[in-house]
This record gives C-alpha cells, structure tokens and sequence, in this order.
C-alpha cells in the first residue's frame, strides 16, 4: 500500500472511536500491524537510543553483564504505533553505542501469549540475571513470569529460556487483574527471603504490591504493601538504596540492590521509591526508610509523597527503571520519552519514542534529593567546540552562539546574576504548579530576573524556537523562588503536537549564589535540559519544519530587566554513535 493510501486509512481510523485504551496506552487496532515502508530520517535522533524502526516504550531489565550493558525495551516490531508488544534487546559497552541483537521474550506460551509487558533483571549470588516481566494471558490477565538466559557463558544472553512453571506470581481475588504489572528488581533480605514489588491499584489508590520468595520460584504475598498513594494506578514501581553523605562510601556512588542484606550498608543509606502514575503520565518519587522486618517503607516527611511529589523529569520522561552498574559503582536511570506528535505523524515517520539519555543518579550532599546527570560517556561523542565566556546581555538582548552545528549538540553554560532587587513577587499558592506559572509567565513574558537562557532548534528569524530559561522570584527580601522552564510553544506551527510549557522549580539558594547553571542536549527532535547540575531536568520533544539540519540554530537571551552575565558557555557538536545496527551473526 502507498503511503497516501495509507495515510488515508490513517486519519480515518485514528479520530474514529476504534481508538481504545489498554493497560496506559492508546490502541489503534487497525494500525498496530502496518509495517512501515519508509523511515523519515529529516527529525531522527542522532545519539539518543532508538531502533531502526517503529514504536517503542519502556526500558526494561537494564543490566551490566560480563562487560556489557543490557537494555532491553518494549518494542512493537509490527508498527508504529502501541501493540504487538515484545523485549527488543540491545547490548553496548559503554551505553552509547548499541548493537540490536534477537529479541529475547515474545509471546510463545499461554502465560505472555498476548504480550510481553515491562519488568526488570535480578542478579542472583551466583552471577545468573533473571528476567521477570508481566505476561498477558489468554483471558487478558496480567501475569508474573520469569526467563533465564539459556547459556550463561554467552555475554550478549541472546537466548532466554521461560520454565514450565510459569507464572510465578498470578493476581489473587483481591487483586484487580488488569492492573497489575511492571514488577521490580527483587532485594534480598536478612531473613534469606527475596523480595519485590508489583504495581497496581484498588479503585483510586495505588499500590506496591509486596511478594516474598527464598528460591525465586514460590511467592507469597505479603500482608500489606510496600507503600500505597491516592494517586490512581502506579505503573513501573522502583524501588533501590542510595548512598548518604558522611557514610562510608562516597555519595555519588550505587548502592547493588542486592547488597542490602548487610546491615551495616543498611545503616548508610536511604531508599528511593519511585512509581508512574498512569493518569498524569509521570514519573515522581519520595526518599525514605524502609524496615526490613516490617516490611514497610516510609517515605521523609519532607517529600511530598503525591501528586506534587519530586519528579525525576518535568518533561517527557516516564516508566523509568534504574540498575546498579558494577563496572562504575553508579546508579544509571533509563527513561521512554514518547513523541509529542500525531499518530498520523507518526505512520509517517515509521517511527515513534526514544530514551532519554542515560542518567547517573545519586542522592544530593543534603539528602533532599536526587541530582541526575547525562552519564560521563556522553562526553566521548563530543567534536567541534566552541566557547562563549564573560558576555553579559542587557534587558531585552540576546546573541547567537556561532561556529558550530547545534542540531546535534550537547551546551553547557553558567549564568551569573548580579542583582536580584528586580525578582517579581512570588505567590506562595504558585507552589504546586510550576507548569501553570510557566504558561503565564512564558518566555515572552518579560520579567524582573529572567526570564533568561537559550533559544535552542531556532530559525534564523526566530520564528521557530524551542526555549529553557530560568525566572527568579522573590518571597520576601531574603528568600527566593527559581522556576526553570521549557517553552516550546513556538518550536513550530503545526497545531496538532503536543506543547505543553514544562517547568519545575529549582532547589539552589540564589541569593547566595547568584549563579545558575545549564546543561542541554540538542538531538533533533529533543531538547533534554538539566538546570543547576542536575537539580531539575526537563526533557521535551519538538518538531521544527524550518530550524533542522544546518539551519537550527542557538541563542542566548535574556528577557528580563536585570542584566545577566554569561561567564562561561560551552558547546559541541555532537557525533552519531552506532546506534541499533543488526549484529552480523
Ligand atoms: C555459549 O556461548 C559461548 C560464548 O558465546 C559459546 O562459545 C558456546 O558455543 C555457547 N554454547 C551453546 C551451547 O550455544
Ligand atoms: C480493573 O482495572 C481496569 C483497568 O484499569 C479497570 O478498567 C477496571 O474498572 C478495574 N476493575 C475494578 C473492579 O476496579
Ligand atoms: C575559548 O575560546 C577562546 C577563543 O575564542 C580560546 O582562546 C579559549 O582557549 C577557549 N577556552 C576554552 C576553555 O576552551
Ligand atoms: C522569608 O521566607 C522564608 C521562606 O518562606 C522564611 O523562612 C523567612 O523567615 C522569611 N524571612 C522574612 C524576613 O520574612
Ligand atoms: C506522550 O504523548 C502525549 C501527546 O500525545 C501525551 O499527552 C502523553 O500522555 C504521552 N505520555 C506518555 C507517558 O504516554
């Protein structure tokens, strides 16, 4: 079929009511098994992890294994839309440049016979990763299998091995059986039981639903859950220890899941919840405690453990899995970033989601949250440089950054304001809604301090332009509020994407400061920005028509009264790593 003919079929079906939702995602039953014909390469990304082809979602089971990192992910080899769901797996050696081997779960068996959802890797004592993912079952039940590689002495694990015992874990009469899924990497605790979690809900509360096990084959469902929340149905909970400053290893480092049996480590760490909130579509998080003999978790009192809970990214960014790397005893965090166009776009492209760079995570020095960073590999794709430093911009200004290829980029800037006396007053009830704020007080809005920062997949004209800036706030003479914002209202006139201004608020104390800083990645169609060292990140997906290729450029502005310096800009082209070819076999 051509693509007119196909794309006619399209704008049919897709505004018609045959589009339903299953599990979190949008069906489009006619769609789902329309391989496509061609890949539109003009909004690819270049080092951000995609397949050649068609819809992905969810990382699942990343892994670091016999000097290879694992990714697998939810794939539809069939389309690009949502369906036909299978684990594509890629293996790298250093999380940039990636090789696609054989898928390794598709349905085969009556326990995933109607798909293979998400799910994570254990590594038991003895070296051997376990897969356990949620199968769909003839009567569409949501259940828990596990898979083991079938030769542990090949280090791509091309071939997973699923026992006749399957499924380990079914949803009892308590549990609502199309809504429960995604389960965790399993703990290990010191009563010699293995330990998980399921993600479900009852009615409007979800849940993390708690299992024991001592051989991995056998579990049993605890008492009470892990942790609950009136925030609907939780999605692909995580749930790992992170290191605290003053202890015995650095802060920065991971902290092995499986470690937590020694109560020693115990003593230096804290627990990380996080969970997906399929009504929202984000992904927020609480620090806190977790009991061994209790059983229990129970997040700091500090962090709000709801719908305005710490979010990892205030962007695109969600069913997020993190995994302990070995190999650099960090914490990588992997998260799907889908697209922000149509459907039809979408059949056009042959193409739709990406993962957002890989992320080293760890508690910050203060413990009141979590700071994330591009891994440090990400460094080896930088090429032409150029640098900026010591410019300030007057109100109203801004420059060009010149001399190199932004399209492809990777910047890093440091802003320094000298006078906050210009801080607009802040609203205390602004609080809970960073988002809406931003909507007001967008980047054409002109403001006290800010708002101030980059112009980036911008037009010569500036018709299009894609912006992250900042906008300080004052509460009273001493005490500020930083928003950090991304505004991609004009990134483009195509009235049916997706747009909404981003933001979130920036834990750093201004006022002493007086120094903000910006990392961005530029990648074609994303723009994955990381303010004040990774405090805040926020990721957005854009579709310029006029700034791509050699014509997308980047700006500094500053829409503010007060002046803003640039002490230090830096900025690389970035190269295009290997990124999903077919392993000759
Ligand atoms: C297992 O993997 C190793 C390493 O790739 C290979 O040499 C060996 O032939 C494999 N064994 C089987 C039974 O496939
Ligand atoms: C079970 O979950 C499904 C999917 O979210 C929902 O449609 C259904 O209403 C739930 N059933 C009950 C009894 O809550
Ligand atoms: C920044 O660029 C200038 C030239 O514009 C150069 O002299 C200087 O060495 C560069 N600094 C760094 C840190 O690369
Ligand atoms: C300013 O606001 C902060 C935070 O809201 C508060 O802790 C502080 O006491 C206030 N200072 C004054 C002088 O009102
Ligand atoms: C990504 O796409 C946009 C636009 O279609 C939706 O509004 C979001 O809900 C969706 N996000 C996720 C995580 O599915």
């Amino acid at each position: 079929m051509g693509t007119a003919a196909a794309l006619a079929i399209v704008s049919v079906l897709c505004w018609a009511a045959l589009a339903a939702v299953r599990g979190s995602h949008v069906v489009y039953p006619e769609l789902q098994s329309l391989e496509a014909k061609e890949v539109a390469t003009e909004l690819r990304t270049g080092y951000h992890f995609q397949p050649p082809k068609h819809w992905i979602n969810d990382p699942n089971g990343p892994m670091y294994y016999k000097g290879l990192y694992h990714l697998f992910y939810q794939y539809n080899p069939k389309g690009a839309v949502w369906g036909n769901i299978i684990w594509a797996h890629s293996v790298s050696t250093d999380l940039i440049h990636w090789v696609a081997l054989q898928p390794a779960i598709y349905p085969t068996r009556p326990f995933d016979v109607n798909g293979c959802w998400s799910g994570s890797v254990t590594m038991l004592p003895n070296g051997v990763p376990v897969i356990m993912y949620t199968g769909i079952d003839p009567h569409k039940h949501q259940v828990q299998n596990v898979a083991y590689p079938a030769n542990l002495s090949d280090p791509f694990l091309r071939e997973w091995v699923k026992p006749d015992y399957n499924p380990i874990i079914i949803p009892d009469r308590d549990i609502n059986a199309s809504a429960f899924r995604d389960p965790t990497t399993a703990w290990y605790g010191p009563d010699g039981h293995w330990r998980l979690v399921v993600g479900s809900k009852e009615n409007m509360r979800g849940t993390a639903v708690l299992y024991r096990s001592r051989d991995f084959k056998k579990w049993i469902k605890a008492r009470h859950s892990l942790h609950a929340g009136l925030t609907g149905m939780w999605e692909c909970p995580d749930f790992f220890p992170v290191a605290v400053a003053g202890g015995s290893r650095h802060h920065q480092s991971g902290v092995d899941t499986a470690e937590l049996h020694n109560r020693v480590v115990a003593e230096e760490v804290k627990y990380v919840l996080k969970v997906s909130l399929e009504l929202t579509r984000y992904d927020y998080y609480t620090v806190g405690t977790y009991d061994h003999d209790k059983e229990r978790y129970t997040p700091d009192p500090a962090f709000p453990d709801n719908d305005y809970g710490l979010r990892y990214d205030y962007g695109d960014f969600y069913a997020s899995k993190s995994f302990f790397d070995p190999a650099k005893k960090r914490r990588v965090l992997w998260g799907w970033a889908n697209e922000s166009d149509t459907v039809v776009d979408d059949q056009h492209k042959g193409w739709a989601g990406i993962q957002a760079m890989p992320r080293k995570i760890f508690l910050s020095r203060s413990g009141a949250q979590l700071i994330q960073w591009p891994v440090e590999e990400v460094k080896s794709l930088r090429a032409k440089h150029v640098n900026v430093s010591n410019k300030a911009i007057k109100s109203g200004k801004y420059f060009e950054v010149t001399g190199f290829k932004s399209v492809q980029s990777d910047m890093e800037a440091v802003f320094v304001i000298r006078n906050l006396d210009k801080a607009e007053k802040f609203d205390p009830s602004w609080r809970t809604n960073a988002q809406g704020l931003c909507k007001n007080f967008n980047s054409h809005v002109k403001g006290g301090v800010g708002p101030f920062g980059l112009w980036v997949l911008a037009s010569d004209d500036l018709e299009e332009r894609t912006a992250v800036f900042f906008r300080v706030f004052k509460t009273n003479d001493t005490n500020y509020v930083v928003l950090m914002c991304n505004d991609p209202t004009r990134s483009s006139y195509e009235s049916q994407i997706y747009r909404p201004t981003f933001a979130g608020f920036v834990n750093v104390d201004i006022a002493k400061t007086k120094t903000i800083t910006l990392r961005t990645l530029i990648d074609h169609s994303v723009v994955e920005s990381f303010g004040a060292g990774g405090r805040t990140c926020i990721l957005t997906r854009v579709y310029p028509k006029k700034a791509i290729g050699d014509d997308a450029h980047l700006f500094v502005f500053n829409n503010g009264e007060s002046d803003i310096k640039v002490t230090n800009l830096h900025a690389w082209e970035m190269k295009t790593p290997t990124m999903n070819k077919l392993l000759e076999q």
